[in-house]
């Protein structure tokens, strides 16, 4: 007695339901998260902490929730985040995210390790749709260098190169599901020796490069025109880096909570980020994004109104798509564009460009 869709009304319900129909092993792997998961249950806790100051008598007849992301004009400031393994929820896998994106107008970024191939997401885009690419960075950097500048070639719109996992966190839900079956043709796992017994991330991650540095950051800029974006920055020390690097970007994120448990939440450290950056003259220089717990459509306001450009969310699609296919992820997108259409209303704003520091009180978090 599966609830039908219908009886879905915020983002947190499919994940109810996908719990219960979703097959044991691709549950543990999607919702599972390093150590103790305190990280990830803070992603939610820290918005909890954030109240809100509207403003009244403001007209807010009309509401607009577009903005735009590395250039591209978008219905709302969400982007469907790079989740690994479409098909452990999908037999159809990340397409589905790519059609739920596209009538909703919502930029996807497509994982390095997904269960389609790369190309098979960018055909199911229709022109004109955007798409991301998110990259883990291979040992062997032609490996790389190709997978750059072919996502390059095909029309992709941003580099998100992925900093927080030089190695890949411990989740031990998914390591005691005896993953067993990748279920997937994951395009850099080739030729590596695949050690199942630590669950799906550690199997199909050895290719990654922990060596990664600083360094290499010149070179992606050299063999690519997209933008860069680092993803997982945690500090606002390593931002202004970023900033002195050349690079276009930073998503503030842990991750889902599924690399370094006890790293504080993405919206904690935009709080801290953002009066550094406006002091310093350096707001305007990258676009700063956020991921982690963003669930309800006030979480992303509240992260436009401290700063953040858009905001990534994960899991919530991941289970809309598992439970109920497109038409769940469909509603999964309206249900926050109806979300967020009253609550800009409600806080007396009726655009994005109207949200500021002003419309929060973040005495609150506990850098306070
Ligand atoms: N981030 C990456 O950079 N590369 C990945 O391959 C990747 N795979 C993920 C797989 C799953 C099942 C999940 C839940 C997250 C994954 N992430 C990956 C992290 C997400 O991009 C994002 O940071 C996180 O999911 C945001 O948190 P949320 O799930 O609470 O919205």
């Amino acid at each position: 007695n599966m609830p039908i869709l219908e009886q879905c009304y915020n983002l947190l319900d499919f994940e109810a339901v996908a719990k219960n129909v979703m097959k044991r092993t691709a549950w543990a792997y999607y919702s599972s998260a390093a150590d103790d998961e305190i990280t990830m249950r803070e992603n939610r806790n820290a918005y909890h902490k954030i109240w809100f100051r509207p403003r009244v008598l403001q007209d807010v007849t009309d509401i607009d929730l577009s903005t735009t992301m590395l250039g591209t004009k978008v219905d709302i400031p969400f982007y469907v985040t790079a989740t690994a393994l479409g098909k452990l929820g999908n037999p159809e896998g990340e397409v589905v995210l790519t059609r739920g994106a596209r009538k909703h107008n919502v930029i996807q970024m497509i994982p390095t390790l997904a269960s389609c191939s790369f190309d098979e997401i960018v055909d199911a885009a229709e022109d004109g749709q955007c798409q991301w690419l998110q990259l883990y960075v291979n040992k062997n950097r032609d490996i790389t260098k190709r997978i750059v500048q072919h996502a390059e070639k095909r029309g992709c719109k941003g580099l998100f190169i992925t900093v927080d996992a030089p190695q890949l966190g411990r989740r031990e839900k998914d390591m005691r599901s005896k993953f067993s079956d990748v279920g997937s043709n994951v395009q850099s796992s080739s030729g590596d020796n695949v050690d199942r017994s630590q669950g799906a991330a550690r199997a199909i991650s050895s290719f990654i490069d922990p060596s990664l540095s600083w360094k290499d950051i010149p070179w992606f800029l050299s063999i690519t025109k997209m933008p860069i974006i680092l993803k997982g920055v945690q500090c606002v020390e390593d931002v202004i880096r970023a900033c002195h690097a050349g690079v276009h970007g930073v998503v503030l994120s842990n991750h889902g909570g599924r690399q370094l448990d006890f790293a504080r939440s993405g919206i904690e450290v935009l709080a801290e980020v953002m009066p550094v950056l406006r002091e310093r003259g350096l707001e305007n220089k990258l676009e700063i994004f956020v991921d982690g717990g963003v669930r309800r459509a006030t979480d992303i306001i509240k992260a436009l109104c401290l700063g953040a450009k858009g905001v990534g969310i994960g899991r919530p699609f991941l289970y809309a798509m598992s439970a109920y296919g497109l038409p769940g992820v469909d509603r999964a997108m309206q249900l926050l564009k109806d979300e967020m259409e009253m609550n800009m209303r409600l806080i007396g704003c009726q655009n994005v460009t109207q949200l500021n520091p002003s419309l929060v009180d973040t005495r609150g978090l506990s850098m306070h």
